[in-house]
């Protein structure tokens, strides 16, 4: 085995393929960018070199320095990942020509896959079944027009050199033909420098099946079954599992056999991915091959038992493949769901700032590399990049964690992920983990009724009007208040001692005030011996505090225990309980004043959010209160004014931009 290996990646792949490493007494070598210095990756490696400025033009993907920091700290080989330059032939080439092991397919393989067209008619030669169409040479209007007649329609028209659903065109009937190849023509050009096109009947309701393939240096191939990777957004993919539901033995072992001739046509090595578009009945088409461990890969570890970067390892080094095909099996179900950094109710809009605070759920062992354990109840595993306290950077991807949970069947494992996502808690930006737990509920995904076009059709139901916010969870955020006032000494029980509240009778009555988005509740509060009356509005219900560990509390209202975490930012308290998260703002009558002279305003970001208007511009003299700019954050408008009367100086940002927490907005001097 390698000594030691470069890790040419970021991130929680970074971290995968360390934690192999690591086990097989692999010594790992991390490369970083200057924003990734105090990265979970570089922590988690033997040794880190930093090589350059925070774009991966300048960082991840510079392949010499790359090659030249591999060379002077000793690796024998480089695991590049997924994405950067995992799907480089030339650096596969560069790699070899240092005398360095790239661990991965050989250059002409990755390049052999490259073309759309000359990838099928490879895998047309190797009789993989291929969507019936035409993906010649003659590029002529009316030949191709007569193709698609041939084939019938509806037709796609497919840039040769295009991925990732860039350069398609679904063309109808045969007199939309030449206007639709037209657009796909140059939107081909423009996008990959080249305009050849390939026609083929259009699916119209097909699932994504894809088949893990692993090969060797001495001719040895399997497959390692079918990953179901069906519900995807803008060809995103959202969760992914194994095996794909539905699938038949014969079926999987005619897909499993035609990946492999796929593989063995352009020769082949390491771990790889045959991605097949199947129609409801089952019958499935070639589409395209990933030439790398894929970011899914764990579902099939889970279902298999076997860690396929110590395959990755074995077989960059020269050994045999460690199981041959008949010895390979499947158990129970797997589920991948990815957690992100973004606002599913805002268009998925990325969001990016600092993990103020994330509790994931506990993960259940699951031991790779010495099988599955049949029957293991609750396996639960999460892969990330990333730990509380961390920012996710505009930089990179903005994935939060891989939750991977396994389970008997696909009905315990969906029980398991739910359950997973409920646990699953994030604070400081905007993460998908509600969504996901609608998708992973909704009727369609738990009835296994998978296709690509899933989430958009569900649109509805995966996005549902908000549902007011109920006393229970606004008592959670009462009492969390309330018990730090008593705890940080505020004497609240002795209503001499406190301002903010007014007597009456001889209870203390005060009014919190807490927004959830546009909705105002003044929740009402009154001091009794052992709790409070609280109410929205007048305070109808008793609410005692029965328990408080941290930010986990736990309360009773009207005699009915509720058990909660609530997390409080600024003015902001995050209430998780029941699986749900809620955004409770809260107008703090304190806290704002005096607050302009005192910290000379807030000139800086509240929280992440993005610029949605500039209201000065630069050089302006304003008063003391004017508007300078709006920002969007949290799901709310924030305005911010000017401290004193002064001068704009400097404006940071621009409309549009999205804004780190505490990142200075702009330059104000005061008059
Ligand atoms: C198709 C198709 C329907 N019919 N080809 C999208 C990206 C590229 N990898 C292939 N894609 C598709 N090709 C034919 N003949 C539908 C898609 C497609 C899709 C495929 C897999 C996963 C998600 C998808 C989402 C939209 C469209």
């Amino acid at each position: 085995m390698f000594n030691k290996i470069l890790i040419a990646n970021r991130g929680e792949i970074a971290c995968r393929v360390a934690a192999t490493a690591h086990r097989l007494g692999v010594k790992s070598v991390a490369v970083y960018s200057e924003a990734d210095a105090n990265a979970k990756h570089v922590a988690v490696c033997d040794e880190s070199v930093l090589i350059g400025p925070p774009p991966a033009k300048e960082s991840y993907l510079r392949a010499d320095k790359i090659i030249e920091v591999a060379l002077a700290t000793g690796a024998q080989a480089i695991h590049p990942g997924y994405g950067f330059l995992s799907e480089n032939d030339e650096f596969a080439e560069a790699c070899a020509k240092a005398g360095l092991v790239f661990i991965g397919p050989p250059a002409s393989a990755i390049r052999a896959m490259g073309s759309k067209s000359a990838a099928k008619a490879l895998m047309e030669k190797a009789n993989v079944p291929l969507v019936p169409g035409y993906h010649g040479d003659n590029q002529d209007a009316d030949f191709l027009r007569e193709q698609a007649d041939k084939i019938g329609y509806p037709v796609l028209l497919k840039a040769s050199a295009g991925g990732g659903g860039k350069g398609m065109r679904i063309v109808e009937k045969s007199e939309d033909f030449k206007a639709a190849l037209e657009s796909c023509k140059r939107e081909a050009i423009n996008s990959f420098g080249d305009d050849k096109v390939l026609v083929e009947k259009y699916l119209t309701r097909p699932r994504h099946i894809e088949i893990q393939v692993f090969a060797d240096t001495h001719g040895n191939c399997v497959y390692l079954f079918e990953r179901d990777c069906s519900v995807q957004r803008r060809h995103q993919k959202v969760l992914e599992e194994a095996p794909a539901p539905g699938m038949t033995e014969e079926r999987r072992r005619a897909m499993g056999e035609a990946a492999v001739a796929a593989a063995k046509a352009v020769g082949y090595v390491g771990a790889g991915t045959v991605e097949f578009i199947a129609n409801q009945d089952g019958s499935f088409y070639f589409m395209e091959m990933n030439t790398r461990l894929q970011v899914e890969h764990p579902v099939t570890e889970m279902i298999t038992g076997h860690d396929l970067v110590e395959w990755q390892l074995r077989v960059a080094f020269g050994e045999t493949l460690p199981k041959q095909q008949d010895e390979l099996r499947i158990h129970g179900h797997a589920l991948e769901a990815r957690i992100y950094a973004e606002n599913p109710e805002k268009g998925f809009l990325p969001s990016i700032g600092t993990l103020q605070h994330m509790h994931t759920p506990e993960a259940v062992s699951f031991q790779l590399g010495n099988g599955v354990v049949p029957g293991n109840p609750a396996a639960v595993r999460i892969d990330s990049g990333v730990r509380e306290g961390d920012a996710i950077s505009p930089f990179y991807d903005p994935m939060i964690a891989k939750l991977i949970v396994w389970g008997n069947d696909r009905e315990e494992a969906l029980a398991h992920m739910s359950q997973a996502l409920s646990e699953f808690q994030v604070v400081g930006l905007s993460a998908n983990v509600a969504f996901l737990k609608r998708l992973v509920e909704s009727r369609p995904f738990s009835q296994a009724d998978l296709d690509t076009g899933l989430i958009e059709r569900n649109h509805d139901a995966l996005f549902p009007q908000a549902a007011p916010v109920s006393l229970q969870i606004l008592g959670l955020a009462a009492a969390s208040l309330l018990s730090a006032e008593q705890n940080d000494g505020i004497a609240a029980n002795d209503p001499w001692a406190n301002t903010s509240g007014w007597r009456m009778n001889t209870a203390l009555m005060r009014t919190l005030e807490f927004a959830e988005e546009a909705t105002t509740y003044p929740v009402s509060v009154s001091y009794r011996d052992a709790g409070w009356n609280i109410g929205v509005g007048a305070p109808s219900s008793v609410m005692t505090l029965v328990e408080r560990k941290g930010q986990h509390l736990v309360i009773k209202v009207d005699g009915t225990a509720v058990r909660g975490t609530v997390v409080r930012a600024a003015d902001v308290f995050h209430v998780f309980t029941g699986g749900a998260h809620y955004v409770l703002n809260y107008n703090d009558p304190l806290a704002h004043a005096g607050e302009a002279e005192a910290e000379g305003g807030r000139l800086t970001a509240p929280m992440p959010g993005k610029i949605v208007a500039l209201l000065v511009d630069k050089g302006k003299t304003v008063e003391k209160g004017t508007p300078l700019l709006i920002m969007e954050a949290m799901k709310m408008e924030h305005t911010i004014a000017a401290p004193a009367n002064g001068t704009v100086e400097e404006l940071l940002y621009a409309v549009g931009d999205q804004v780190a927490e505490g990142a200075q907005l702009l330059a104000f001097k005061a008059a």
